[in-house]
Formats: structure tokens, C-alpha cells, sequence
């Protein structure tokens, strides 16, 4: 089977994979009144967008030493995922953050304190959960992976002009299907990483997006997260998440440089609006 090649996959993402979040105009979500809950202007329309250029930063070990906080910065977004910190990263990671993308685990498990951590706040939040493949929302809301919705509410009641989204599952899953499309092989049946999910927001937010140590440069690590002393490969390589297989679709994408890729982990990818299909 011959593949689609760069600018094809793209097309089938720009076509496939449109950027949705919860509206609240949906059950069991518009009887609990979500749609004055969620914020009113559209993720789409985040202050600022569309950006001319983005930064989506990995949280691997391997961007540790690589001198990228200034080039990070120097975009006009940045996106940094889950509790992945900045404070004594700076010279590797950079220290603006825009965007922060989360999975539910950290809106509910306790170690991360969301409700009070500086983290999560003064940035715009985007979470997201697995949600069954069929992206049922009653099913969804009775049995989510980890509870996100409580979070959710309290975080809007309390803090109403913080930008905070929740990925509708159908959009997750129509990037599994684009992975999986893509694939010679069965992938796992678990949604797209967080890093990937991210990516394709920000193609749907700016004009041009440069992703960092996601593709893993020379300086790859079995060092997890740049942030803590845990290792383990499938960090980067994959084991709930179909990693390896994103990451592969990243690659065919990806405008950057052969040397930009393997001394900065780096790849450029063109946002959707630039894209004629
Ligand atoms: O590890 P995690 O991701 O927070 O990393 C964010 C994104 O960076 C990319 N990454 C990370 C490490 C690495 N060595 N290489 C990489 O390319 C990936 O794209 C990743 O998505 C997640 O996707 O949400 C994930 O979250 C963690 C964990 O829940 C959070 O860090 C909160 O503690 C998951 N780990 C566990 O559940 C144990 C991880 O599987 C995926």
C-alpha cells in the first residue's frame, strides 16, 4: 500500500480532524447548564489567535541541555502539557506559557493540587478525557476514566475570565482514526498522547508550529520528563498511547530541516488556514 505523503495528511487532518470542545448545547451537558458554564467565546478565538508562529514543547528528558528557552519564548504561543514546569528549566525550556493541555489525571489527582498549584493559572486550560470510542456523552459523563467535570465546574464558577476548554471526544477520537488510517498496523486502542492532541490544536491556532524534543533529537533519553528522576522508554516511545505511530505521522509532516530535527528534536509544521488542499 503506497502512503499519503506529507501535504495528503495533512489535507486528511485539516479535513478530519476539526478542533471541537464542549459547548454545553449537547446532553447531559446543556441540562446542567454548561452552556453559560463553558466560556463564551470559542477556543478558536483565544486573544491573540490566530498566532503567527507556535511553540509546542514536549515534556521529555531530552530537552534538558539543549539551550532552547530562548528560541521557545521567542514564539508567539507557547504550549507546555500537564504539571510539566518552567521555574529552573528556563534555559531549556523557556518560561512563557500559554496554553497548558492536561489530562484529567491532573484535575483530579490530589498530588497536583490543580485548584491551587500557580501551574494552571494565568495561562488558558485545555483538558481532555478518554472517553468511550464512540464518544457517547451520557456514558462518557457517568463513567469518565478520571472525574474531570467536577474540576471543571468548580474552575469556571471560580475563576470565570480564565480561558478553560474541554476537547470533545469526538474530536480526539477522529485523530486516532487519521493515526490509524495512516498506520500498517493495528494501533492501540487508547486515545492520541496529550503531545499530539496539542499539536493539532495549535495547527488549528496558528500560522506556522514548531514542536520541540516530541520527535526525540540526538540528546534522546530514557529519562522521562525533563522535570523528575523517573525513566522508563515508553515514555517516548509508547505503551498506552500509539506514540511511536504519531510520532511517525509528525515526521511525514514535519517542513524542518534534517540538522533542526536531530540537534533540536524540532519540527515545523504549517498551520491548517496556510494549508490548500
Ligand atoms: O508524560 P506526559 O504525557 O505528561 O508528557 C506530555 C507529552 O510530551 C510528550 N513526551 C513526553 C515524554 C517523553 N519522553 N516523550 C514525549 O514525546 C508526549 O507527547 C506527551 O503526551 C499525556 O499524554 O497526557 C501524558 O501524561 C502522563 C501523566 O498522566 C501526566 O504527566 C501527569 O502526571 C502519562 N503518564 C502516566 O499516566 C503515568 C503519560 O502516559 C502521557
Amino acid at each position: 500500500r503506497a502512503g499519503l505523503d506529507g501535504k495528503q495528511i495533512l489535507c486528511q487532518l485539516k479535513e478530519k480532524a476539526r478542533l471541537r470542545t464542549l459547548d454545553g448545547s449537547e446532553e447531559p451537558f446543556s441540562s446542567l447548564g454548561w452552556g453559560r458554564l463553558v466560556p463564551p467565546q470559542a477556543l478558536e478565538k483565544l486573544p491573540g489567535a490566530p498566532f503567527k508562529t507556535c511553540a509546542v514543547v514536549a515534556s521529555a528528558g531530552a530537552i534538558l541541555n539543549s539551550m532552547l528557552g530562548k528560541e521557545i519564548d521567542s514564539h508567539d504561543a507557547v504550549v507546555r502539557f500537564n504539571a510539566a514546569p518552567t521555574e529552573s528549566y528556563e534555559r531549556d525550556v523557556g518560561r512563557k506559557t500559554t496554553i497548558r493541555i492536561m489530562n484529567s489525571q491532573i484535575l483530579t489527582d490530589a498530588r497536583h493540587n490543580f485548584s491551587d498549584s500557580p501551574l494552571y493559572r494565568n495561562v488558558s486550560l485545555v483538558a481532555w478525557d478518554p472517553a468511550p470510542y464512540t464518544a457517547d456523552l451520557y456514558q462518557w459523563f457517568q463513567s469518565p476514566d478520571y472525574n474531570l467535570f467536577t474540576p471543571y465546574e468548580t474552575r469556571r464558577k471560580a475563576s470565570p475570565s480564565q480561558h478553560f476548554y474541554v476537547l470533545h471526544p469526538a474530536f480526539i477520537w477522529s485523530l486516532w482514526d487519521v493515526i490509524q488510517s495512516n498506520s500498517q498496523e493495528d494501533i492501540q486502542p487508547n486515545p492520541p498522547s496529550s503531545g499530539f492532541i496539542g499539536i493539532i490544536v495549535m495547527m488549528t491556532l496558528c500560522d506556522e508550529v514548531d514542536v520541540y524534543e516530541y520527535i526525540p533529537s540526538v540528546r534522546q533519553t530514557s529519562l522521562c520528563h525533563y522535570y523528575e528522576g523517573y525513566f522508563d522508554n515508553a515514555c517516548t516511545l509508547g505503551a498506552y498511547h500509539p506514540l511511536l505511530y504519531e510520532k511517525t505521522l509528525i515526521r511525514r509532516m514535519s517542513r524542518a530541516t534534517e540538522e533542526d530535527l536531530k540537534r533540536k528534536g524540532k519540527a515545523t509544521l504549517p498551520g491548517f488556514h496556510t494549508v490548500t488542499c
